[in-house]
């Protein structure tokens, strides 16, 4: 995250961290559901080589090479599941579910450091204007050489799907499953190692995941918003996918 502020866990309790084996911090997540998370397509492509064996999942996580026995909860991940029509060169379709899995062979328990985030009924689209929350502990700037060591969270503004296809943003590059968040003086964004994490929007004292982070060129650089997968466009698929009820995932 590009600016922002560094944050504790109990602040986006949804929030999870996914590793790959030797520890190598690959992707946010959110945790949408007891045993599933949502994430990001292109964390998983073949050539990180992150197969389902060498995968990990923490929730709880404030700091990133930091363990909290009391707060935080690992697992293994039992099934992957990335978008079918996923398509690697657009980022269309750029949604992932991990089905978690503990040591005993359980999921993710409630508690002040974790917890589920709720999804928003389907096809659900708030104003452009809306201020909305993202975290991760991606880079903090384009140039930096490590991620952040400690989780951060940013507020960025929802902007139009025309203003976003506009020339001087990303043209036709946004496609309908896309939607783009940025802060009015660009110094705010996602950035590397945010990937799959939350774009979070309340509504009505709730708090809806609307957005996965997705890409973006460059990290806070004007003209050039985040790109986020619409989850509102993904219900039935999650409903589909998880088995859970459509009323569960929004
Ligand atoms: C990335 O490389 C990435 N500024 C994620 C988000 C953004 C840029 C890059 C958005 O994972």
């Amino acid at each position: 995250i590009v600016g922002g502020s560094f944050t504790p866990i109990e602040s986006n309790p949804w929030v999870a961290a996914i590793f790959s084996k030797d520890r190598k911090f690959v992707c946010g997540g959110s945790l949408i559901a007891p045993c599933w998370v949502l994430s990001a397509a292109h964390c998983f492509e073949n050539g990180g080589g992150n197969t389902l064996s060498d995968l990990s999942v923490f929730l709880g996580k404030s700091a990133i090479n930091d363990t909290d026995p009391v707060k935080e909860q690992s697992f293994t991940v039992e099934k992957l599941i990335v978008h079918q029509k996923y398509n690697m060169s657009s980022f269309d379709n750029d949604i992932a579910l991990l089905k978690i899995k503990s040591r005993s062979g359980g999921c993710a328990v409630r508690s002040a450091s974790a917890r589920t985030v709720c999804v928003p009924p389907s096809r659900t689209q708030l104003p452009a204007g809306v201020q909305c929350t993202i975290a991760g502990y991606g880079k903090e700037s384009h140039r930096a050489w490590h991620y952040s060591k400690i989780l951060k969270q940013a507020e960025v503004n929802l902007l139009s799907q025309t203003d976003c296809k506009s020339e001087l943003y990303y043209g036709d590059r946004i496609t309908k499953n896309m939607i783009c968040a940025g802060s009015p003086d660009w110094s705010t964004d996602a950035c590397s190692g945010d990937s799959g994490g939350p774009l979070v929007c309340e509504v009505g004292g709730r708090m809806f995941l609307f957005g996965v982070v997705s890409w973006g060129e460059n990290c806070a650089m004007k003209n050039k918003p985040g790109v986020y997968t619409q989850v509102t466009r993904y219900n039935r698929w999650m409903a589909a996918k998880t088995g859970l009820s459509e009323y569960m995932v929004g």
